[in-house]
């Protein structure tokens, strides 16, 4: 969980967000403002790329839903960014991860 990702300056990252969770909504936005995140972070944080939060998958069932998704890509200058899920709570409780650009 929460890997953190290693990419070289000046590439193309296509993003590809898919939700398939039931009951709650996710997105995924990149900034340089690092942990602990507020309650609302779109309200506190730098925002370098995002995929806004997308609803839950169609059914509760596994075997007959089908999921949202969206795409994306971002290229991102030599630094450490954090990605992060920016729904309210979700990066509060632990929902973030560390994006190193070298
Ligand atoms: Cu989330």
């Amino acid at each position: 969980m929460n890997p953190t990702i290693t990419i070289l300056a000046g590439a193309t990252v296509h993003v590809t967000l898919v939700n398939p969770d039931w009951g709650y909504l996710h997105g995924f936005e990149v900034t340089t403002t690092p942990p602990p995140y507020a309650q609302m972070p779109m309200m506190s944080v730098n925002n370098h790329f995002m995929l806004p939060p997308l609803p839950q998958r169609t059914t509760q069932s596994l075997g007959t839903a089908q999921y949202y998704s969206r795409i994306g890509s971002m290229s991102l200058s030599t630094g450490t960014y954090y990605y992060l899920c920016p729904v309210p709570g979700h990066a509060q409780q632990g929902m973030f991860g560390v994006l190193k650009i070298l």
